[in-house]
């Protein structure tokens, strides 16, 4: 096994979670690297676009959280091996990321500006990105996004789901998910609730 870092937030959610997890799940030893927000100007020095998550394996640095998540799912052995379904897998992750991109830009907003742009989200593009993560679940069965299985593809969406839950967006209503696809509600309950899951985090409560 490769020795593996992962260098993030300190913070349950983000674009390193659905690794951290996918590493966890699975067993496989890395290096939990978080850090303060206030260690981020020092941290991103270090990495070739000034971003977070980075990955090292065996002393090679590697960027983008969505390469770095089905790298973690493949040793984990949360990806597909089937080729289409491994690519109804990814279709959900680039579109859990592109969610993630459009509101990346609010949080370096304040005031009016933000909130102005967060409602536009939510009465624009958030509740359509929603509404099709709900039909893929349910046409796939309904329990899984893909390979009637957990997949990276689940961890994905549950981070996001949870984050949109938790009130951690200004302007963004808890009850966003729940109004628009409580299917994906259920699923992320159903994830929280997997032995594996709920270890993971019961480490960080005791
Ligand atoms: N395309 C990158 C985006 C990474 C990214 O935007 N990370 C955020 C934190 S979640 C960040 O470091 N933002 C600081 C900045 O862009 O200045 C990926 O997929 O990992």
């Amino acid at each position: 096994m490769p020795t593996i870092k992962l260098t993030y937030f300190d913070f349950h959610g983000g674009r390193a979670e659905p690794a951290r997890l996918a590493f966890s799940i699975g067993g496989v030893p890395f290096e939990d690297h978080r850090f303060a927000g206030t260690e981020f100007p020092e941290i991103r020095k270090f990495t070739p676009f000034g971003q977070v998550p980075v990955l090292t394996v065996d002393g090679v640095q590697v960027t983008q959280c969505d390469a770095i998540t089905r790298y973690a799912g493949k040793l984990a052995g949360l990806y597909p091996t089937d080729p289409f379904q491994a690519l109804l897998c990814d279709e959900v992750m680039y579109v859990v990321e592109e969610a993630n991109v459009k509101i990346g830009p609010t949080f370096r907003m304040k005031g009016e500006e933000q909130k102005a742009a967060r409602l536009a989200l939510v009465e624009g593009s958030m509740p359509v990105y929603l509404r099709w993560l709900q039909k893929q679940l349910l046409a796939h069965g309904g329990e899984y996004f893909a390979d009637n299985r957990l997949t990276v593809a689940d961890l994905k969406v549950f981070v996001d789901v949870r984050t949109l839950n938790s009130g951690r967006f200004d302007h963004v209503p808890t009850d966003l998910v729940e109004k628009v696809a409580p299917a994906l509600n259920e699923h992320m309950r159903r994830v929280s609730s997997l032995p594996e899951v709920a270890a993971y985090y019961a480490k960080f409560s005791a």
